[in-house]
């Protein structure tokens, strides 16, 4: 029975996990940093503990603190939101360890997934489709060289540590890839302390799709569908849609019934997300993200499912209680990332909300701790706000999404809002034609439009 429950995260997503545990009864224990005081996570929380000061190492990733906090507030469970300690083995291993549920997979799927190598290598001996590549890491520049002759160039070097684009390199051409090869083994090393890389097929513009799945405790997995996430820049994803504009329904049943097995197979627990690169009519999974993920809303939107909820429930010892046919899908759902930031050079804007007015409506929600007064610190991730729609089909969803960017007032600090607008205007936005470089050129394109331009 899961009574209390210590949420280790901050801003919306705190706020997010709160709202689940206020409608099933269960009592929700806030942490934060001095600089977090007076955020709405704490305000809303039944209980609230203190756990460091502002920077994140100190506070939102200081364990010894967070289990403290859990023990003296008589928690039950730990969930951990996403980013931070989310996605820390060792972290769930010592939730456990302290005699606390944690939200979330088992601490050995958290480190399996955690490394690529190892996680590509299980979805492959359980049938899931994969990028022609390296059998796993590769011990020397000549094996690079080898495995990039036999499934040709263009190739990508990946760290094994890696995931969201670091220690990343293409080499298109044979003379190309000792320098990648010893570039990303040099950034592997730096940014994660180990510098295993393997080797795949360039893929040159694929679509970023991932599917979503939950798992209990006996074996049942049902998927809810893909999100395309493809509209990023710099790895930051900026806009969220589901489904996917260039999915079928039968595209959609075949890769679900993949995913679904293949996590089967793996005796995986809770929730988690499988990424797909899709490129000519084929999917090839890359990574696997073994938490609630910040996009997480325009599924809940597409099959009236709440993920928290179930999170928990599963988390409780509870089964899924339906199976893959009681999941249906309805209309079409976009989220909007709105970050403080300056929409045009993407530099945070940390500073004072002066006024704060959300959009409102049939099928509009905004998941935000923002209020008018509030301060946006300087030390944590520049997302403020998330605004998700949902509509009968997409071409309303993107004029429903228009309608509530234009209602939309938070002034006193600069957001993404309006770079927003100008993508929903975009005709080929619109026409759902796009891969994981459109943003990028989107954003040189209006910076070469700009009057001041260089
Ligand atoms: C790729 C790829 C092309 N081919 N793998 C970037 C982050 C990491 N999650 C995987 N990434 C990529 N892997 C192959 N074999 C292109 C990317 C990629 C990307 C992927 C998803 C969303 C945006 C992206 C932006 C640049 C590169």
């Amino acid at each position: 029975m899961i009574r209390k429950i210590l949420i280790a995260n901050r801003g919306e997503i705190a706020l997010r996990i709160q709202r689940a545990c206020r409608e099933m009864g269960i009592a929700s224990v806030a942490v934060h940093s001095t600089a977090d005081a007076d955020s709405m996570h704490v305000r809303l929380a039944d209980e609230s503990v203190c756990i460091g000061p502002p920077p994140a190492r100190d506070s939102y990733l200081n364990i010894p603190a967070i289990l403290s906090a859990a023990a003296i507030t008589g928690a039950d469970a730990i969930h951990p939101g996403y980013g931070f300690l989310s996605e820390n083995a060792s972290f769930a291993e010592m939730v456990e360890l302290h005699g606390f549920v944690f939200i979330g997979p088992s601490p050995a799927h958290i480190r399996m997934m955690g490394d690529k190598i190892a996680a590509k290598e299980a979805m492959l001996k359980l049938g899931v489709p994969l990028v022609p590549g390296s059998d796993g890491a590769l011990p020397s520049l000549a094996s690079a060289v080898e495995v990039a002759d036999r499934i040709g160039y263009p190739v990508l070097i990946k760290a094994a540590a890696g995931g969201g684009g670091r220690g990343m390199k293409v080499a298109l051409v044979p003379d190309e890839l000792a320098e990648a090869w010893q570039v990303a083994r040099t950034e592997s090393k730096a940014a994660f302390g180990n510098d295993a890389v393997y080797m795949e097929k360039y893929l040159d513009r694929p679509r970023h799709i991932e599917m979503q799945i939950l798992a209990d405790s006996y074996g049942n997995v049902v998927h809810f569908g893909e999100r395309d996430c493809s509209l990023q820049r710099r790895h930051q994803k900026i806009l969220e849609e589901a489904g996917s504009p260039v999915l079928s329904a039968a595209q959609r049943d075949a890769l679900g019934e993949t995913v679904t097995s293949a996590l089967k197979g793996l005796g995986y627990r809770n929730a988690g997300t499988l990424e797909f690169l899709y490129q000519d009519g084929q999917f090839s999974f890359i990574e696997m993200n073994t938490r609630l993920q910040v996009e997480h809303p325009i599924t809940e939107m597409v099959s009236n499912i709440d993920l928290v909820r179930e999170q928990i429930r599963i988390a409780s010892g509870e089964p899924l209680g339906y199976d893959q046919s009681a999941v249906t899908f309805s209309g079409h759902a976009i989220e909007c990332r709105i970050n403080a930031e300056d929409p045009e050079t993407f530099i945070p804007t940390p500073g004072l909300v002066t006024i704060y007015h959300p959009p409102g409506g049939l099928g509009v929600r905004v998941d935000s701790a923002l209020y008018a007064g509030y301060r946006v610190p300087p030390y944590y991730d520049s997302l403020i706000a998330k605004l998700i729609v949902h509509a009968p089909d997409r071409a309303q969803a993107i004029a429903r999404l228009r309608r509530a960017i234009d209602e939309f007032a938070i002034i006193g600090v600069k957001t993404t809002l309006p770079l927003h607008r100008q993508i929903l205007d975009d005709p080929s936005f619109q026409a759902g034609d796009y891969t994981i470089h459109w943003l990028e050129k989107f954003v040189a394109g209006l910076q070469a439009d700009r009057p001041d331009a260089a």
